[in-house]
């Protein structure tokens, strides 16, 4: 049975320090709108989408730091954000946004919501599990930092994958007559940028049937001191090869648990200086690109897909039940870095 969802990514261009919540939260209402006029049911945002990157930035003062965060309770009412889940409710889209975290014992996180029109609720929530960067700044002062292991916890919900209600008619529900797999309210699971990269993650959400992976990220285009770089490269080669990169995982890991993907970026020259891969995303099961973003600005990308399509990869291919052989993977969860075979 066809199960269509239109489905869009809101990338957003650069959000600055000096720009002001209310002209970032005004930006991603237009988009959202303008996924509208598209008929889209479901918008995906980008990671700390409500404020610049600030895991870039030294941050001593803790007021300071404090104005970057919301509690994850009150996103759907507080000042800072209230009005994008007004919107998303008044238009009947689904959002799912991510944010800086703050939780009531004073910890951080870079956690992502999904928020369900239909529900007027949250209905799930997301923490970074793999935290790129350092928790120190690097020596040189020139370098682009990533200090978000200084700035948040390692995210603590697991890779929880759930159904979305309310977009698709006449699906099956708990109780129906006869049951099969796919045929349900959609399966999402929510990562955050570094986690792309990461097989373990889209595995965690493969194993649960998911049917569209969703993805916020903000990546720097150029900073050899983070990626590392045997040759140099130029800022133009670098960035090529970070879009590059974005593609590869989102298409490959799509293909591999046979879903979805929509990526949304942060993209652009943040502060005038650090600039951030676009390159948002729709990509297919079968690992295709569907929609990609053309600008490095505020860009609304849009695909009407059908959920049918994941049957493909789960059924054949990628049918784990009759392929996985888990008595061979064991090093997977025994070990986590490298141990090479002994010297010869
Ligand atoms: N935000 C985020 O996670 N960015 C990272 C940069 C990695 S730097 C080694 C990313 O994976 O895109």
């Amino acid at each position: 049975m066809p199960r269509i969802l239109k489905i869009a990514a809101a990338q957003l261009g650069p959000v600055h320090l000096t720009s002001t919540r209310q002209d970032t939260l005004s930006r991603m209402i237009k988009l959202l709108q303008s996924a509208s006029m598209l008929d889209a049911q479901l918008v995906l945002f980008p990671e700390t989408a409500f404020t610049t990157f600030f895991p870039r930035h030294l941050i001593s003062d803790q007021k300071e730091l404090d104005s970057f965060f919301e509690h994850a309770g009150s996103l759907p009412t507080s000042l800072n954000t209230r009005p994008l889940f007004d919107e998303a409710k008044r238009l009947g889209i689904d959002i799912s946004v991510g944010f800086a975290e703050r939780t009531a014992d004073g910890k951080g996180y870079n956690t992502s919501i999904y928020y369900s029109a239909s529900k007027r609720e949250v209905i799930a929530k997301y923490r970074k599990v793999h935290l790129p960067g350092t928790k120190e700044p690097f020596e040189n002062p020139d370098a682009v930092n990533q200090l978000e292991k200084r700035y948040f916890e390692p995210g603590n919900l697991g890779f929880k994958a759930f159904r979305t209600p309310g977009l698709i008619p006449g699906v099956q529900k708990k109780g129906s007559e006869k049951v099969e797999a796919g045929q349900g309210d959609p399966v999402m699971g929510m990562m955050i940028c570094n986690d792309r990269r990461w097989v373990e993650a889209w595995r965690c959400y493969g194993l649960q049937g998911v049917e569209v992976v969703l993805c916020g990220y903000n990546t720097a285009g150029f900073a050899p001191d983070l990626w590392g770089a045997r040759r140099p490269m130029t800022p133009e080669e670098a960035e090529t090869d970070a879009v590059f990169h974005h593609k590869l995982v989102m298409q490959g890991n799509s293909y591999m648990n046979s879903c979805f993907s929509v990526s949304a970026a942060k993209a652009g020259l943040e502060d005038g200086k650090y600039d951030l891969i676009g390159g948002s995303c729709i990509t297919s099961p079968e690992g295709h690109v569907l929609a990609e973003a053309k600008t490095k600005d505020d860009e609304v990308v849009f695909a009407e897909i059908d959920l049918e399509d994941c049957r493909q990869g789960k059924e054949r291919t990628f049918d784990f039940d009759r392929h996985r052989r888990i008595d061979q993977y064991a090093l997977i969860t025994l070990q986590t870095g490298v141990v090479e075979p002994e010297l010869l």
